[in-house]
């Protein structure tokens, strides 16, 4: 790796200069943790010949994600869709269920695939979670859950959404993508609601190449979630209800031990990255990384900042200047799922209810981190941000 600093405009590649990166830096590098365990289980599970089917790898996996996430269950899947998809059938979900538009598709995509109208929501300024005072005034005679999603692993306002879905009697399911270790009031995000999902993405905090859980104190809940992803199985050729295929393979379980395993590790870089981005970009005026709550527990997977106008720069103008440089900052979750297809044709006036999200979604950017990303490149990336915002008027009639 070699990083060119940058101190000057023509330094900048969208004036001439060499990228910042020789080879691209991305969001979303996989932490891979120790190889030498990981090799060791690939050999275990091809001297076992159990290679899927709930075999060993898988039921640990299971069990130490039940463990870390204080829960009763955990049913490893193929991945945080399928989970999804699972647990908002398992929960009776039907006609229209309330859900943020500020979240990856998937969360929208796991409804409308069952002919379940995902009913865009608000999400807080702050917190870029959903809104509790938005939910309440979308419900209606056909709404039957909620579906909160602890966007950057930040938790959503569980207490207050609780009383919303009791007041109603609404199913209540947290996508906790992001938030895999990551705890609220004390208590580790896996245990609230009717059910939360994880994803272990290979880009996600723990990963298993892909997959994903269910997590839930529920037995019944549970007990129905682990007959649907295996087509109904009850037992040998005892098939008691329609099912799919969400099983999770031994291979994947065997990268989401071997990621466990070096969760502390993965834990204290991403806080590393985080602190240094926060150094370096504190002065930055109009440039503000989201804050994490010191009092519980985070894993730090997004680097995330909101541009605001004081910047000089759009976001987008910025991530033009980051992509020049060979440093693929994201732009998550943009344009928001209502804008987005099939919902933009089936529901053209969401976006009216969502003035925060549309607001948010053309300020967010989420920037490198992870294992694969040390401070150097962190110092390479902030100085191509500060050199860009310093000359922002310059850059920005550059860019058009
Ligand atoms: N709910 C939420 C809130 C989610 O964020 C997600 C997934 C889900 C539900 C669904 O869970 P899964 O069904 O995926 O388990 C990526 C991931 O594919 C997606 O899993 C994730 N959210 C989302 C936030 O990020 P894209 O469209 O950004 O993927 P892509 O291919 O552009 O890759 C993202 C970045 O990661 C790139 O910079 C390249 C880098 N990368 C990716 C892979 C796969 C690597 O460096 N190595 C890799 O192996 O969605």
């Amino acid at each position: 790796m070699c990083v060119q600093l940058k101190s000057s405009l023509s330094d900048l590649a969208v004036f001439g200069g060499a990228p910042a990166f020789e080879q691209p830096l991305h969001v979303g590098r996989p932490n891979i943790g120790d190889r030498s365990r990981l090799r060791a289980r690939f050999e275990e599970i091809l001297d076992s010949r159990w290679l899927t089917n709930a075999g060993r790898q898988v039921q640990e996996f299971e069990e130490r994600i039940a463990v870390l996430s204080g829960t009763r269950h955990c049913i490893a899947v193929c991945n945080g869709t399928i989970a999804l998809e699972l647990v908002i059938r398992a929960l009776g979900m039907t006609g229209e269920v309330i859900v943020p538009s500020f979240t990856f598709v998937a969360t929208a995509h796991a409804l409308q695939w069952q002919q379940i109208r995902p009913v865009f929501c608000d999400v807080d300024e702050k917190t870029h979670n959903i809104s509790p005072d938005c939910v309440e005034k979308l419900i209606t005679p056909e709404t039957t859950g909620i579906i909160g999603v602890h966007l950057w692993g930040r938790a959503c306002d569980t207490e207050a959404l609780d009383v919303i879905a009791r007041r109603h009697r609404l199913a209540v399911l947290y996508d906790a993508s992001h938030a895999v270790a990551c705890s609220h009031g004390g208590k580790m995000i896996g245990g609230f609601g009717d059910a939360e999902v994880f994803s272990f993405h290979a880009t996600k905090f723990v990963n298993s190449f892909e997959g994903g859980a269910i997590l839930t104190s529920n037995d019944e809940l549970a007990k129905k979630v682990r007959l649907m992803k295996n087509f109904g199985f009850a037992g040998y050729d005892n098939v008691i209800g329609i099912g799919t295929n969400g099983k999770m393979s031994e291979i994947s379980a065997a990268m989401g031990i071997t990621s466990l395993e070096s969760l502390d590790d993965f834990i204290s870089r991403n806080r590393a990255n985080y602190q240094l981005y926060r150094e370096r970009l504190s002065r930055i005026g109009g440039l503000r990384l989201i804050e994490y709550d010191n009092r519980e527990r985070q894993n730090f997977q997004y680097i995330v900042a909101e541009i605001d106008d004081r910047c000089g720069l759009s976001r987008d103008q910025l991530v033009k200047v980051l992509h020049a440089e060979n440093i693929y900052a994201r732009r998550y979750f943009y344009p928001g799922c209502h804008l987005m297809e099939p919902y933009r044709t089936l529901y053209p006036g969401a976006g009216k209810e969502l003035p925060v999200t549309e607001k948010l979604t053309h300020r967010v950017i989420a920037f490198p981190t992870g294992t694969a990303v040390g401070a150097a490149e962190i110092e390479g990336i902030c100085g191509v941000i500060s050199c860009a915002v310093h000359h922002a008027k310059t850059v920005a009639e550059k860019l058009g």
